[in-house]
């Protein structure tokens, strides 16, 4: 039985990642910072946490991570950990940057010394690459990050690739553009809009209020995007890759689609309110996901109208 650590595993990429790896039946360990279990539908549903053996640790310490990969000696280490909001990023720069990059440092230096044959992932971001103008990023496209948050990930891009260049680590990461499912936090524009639209559905006579809805984004689908973490550590070499659908939406749009939907018309219901627009945002991120298609042999199936289908779907149950 193979032994997979997951760090971050109560996120929402945490939960769809346990669920795969528990069908293809792994032991299953889950670090936290001291959360008691998955606290959502699925974990609750399909009995998710009582396959995950949760280990809390304080991992910005590297010796609670050290301890943990040496007694482990896991085959898989997928490092899904970190302050995951953009936005928060701008105030919250240290625990951004540390949350990201020392614990993605300690999980690489604990292999190194400990347990050199461990795979490691490690998430990825779309905001490294800032905005991406008029092309589609490729993994060979130059990083530009323009938040906090995009810093972080840069920098831990490049522990990885340090480490298996240098150390001959099988490390890689993969650049996650936004992918989306019922198990966002409210405070992740899809479900925002998803949720509020929903209750004016059912009569609320609230507005949705949004900063920049000009922003263009290439947004999938969670579930699809924890496979392709997998199939990177199933590789004979160790890359980095471009997780993305290759096709972008502005916001607006994704907010007629979501209204459209529900039979409303989006303008009477949606307000811009200036608080919400980040300063200095990249305005266009799209990806390529060539490489991960024809070396992976993984591609997207959900569009942004069944992603938000989807959406809808579970905020009205
Ligand atoms: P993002 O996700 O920052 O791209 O990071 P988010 O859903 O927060 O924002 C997407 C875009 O929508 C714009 N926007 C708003 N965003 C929020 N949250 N609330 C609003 O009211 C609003 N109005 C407009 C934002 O400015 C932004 O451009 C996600 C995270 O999952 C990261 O961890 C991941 O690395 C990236 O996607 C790729």
């Amino acid at each position: 039985m193979k032994i997979a650590l997951i760090f971050g595993v109560t996120g929402q990429d945490g939960t769809y990642l346990s669920e795969l790896l528990s069908r293809k039946g792994y032991k299953i360990y889950g670090v936290s910072r001291g959360i008691k279990g998955i606290k959502n539908t699925i974990a609750e549903n399909d009995g998710l946490n009582a396959k995950i053996n949760l280990i809390f640790s304080d991992i910005s310490n590297i010796e609670e991570v050290s301890a943990i990969i040496k007694i482990l000696q896991p085959d898989e280490i997928y490092n899904l950990s970190g302050q995951s909001s953009v936005g928060l990023s701008y105030e919250e720069p240290a625990e951004t940057f540390t949350s990201i990059c020392y614990v993605t440092l300690n999980i690489l230096d604990a292999v190194r010394l400990y347990s050199s044959k461990t795979k490691i992932y490690c998430a990825g971001s779309s905001e490294c690459f800032g905005d991406t103008g008029n092309i589609k990023a490729s993994e060979n496209t130059k990083f530009n990050p323009i938040s906090p948050y995009g810093v972080s990930k840069a920098s831990a891009y490049w522990l990885v690739k340090n480490y298996r260049d240098v150390y001959g680590l099988f490390a890689c990461t993969g650049i996650l553009f936004n992918h989306e499912s019922p198990l966002r936090p409210d405070n992740f524009v899809t479900k925002k809009i998803v949720k509020e639209a929903c209750k004016i559905s059912k009569g609320s006579k609230s507005k949705l209020y949004l900063g920049n809805i000009e922003i263009i984004r290439d947004w999938g689908w969670s579930e699809e995007y924890v496979e392709s973490m997998w199939l990177q550590l199933q590789q004979n070499i160790p890359d980095d890759y471009i997780i993305a659908t290759g096709v972008c939406h502005s916001l607006k749009e994704f907010v007629v689609e979501v209204f459209k939907q529900l039979e409303l018309d989006w303008e009477r219901h949606v307000r811009i309110d200036k608080t919400f627009i980040r300063q200095g945002e990249p305005k266009k991120i799209c990806g390529c996901p060539d490489k991960a298609r024809i070396k992976l042999g993984w591609k997207t199936k959900s569009d942004m109208r069944t992603i938000i289908k989807k959406l809808i779907a579970n905020e009205l149950t």
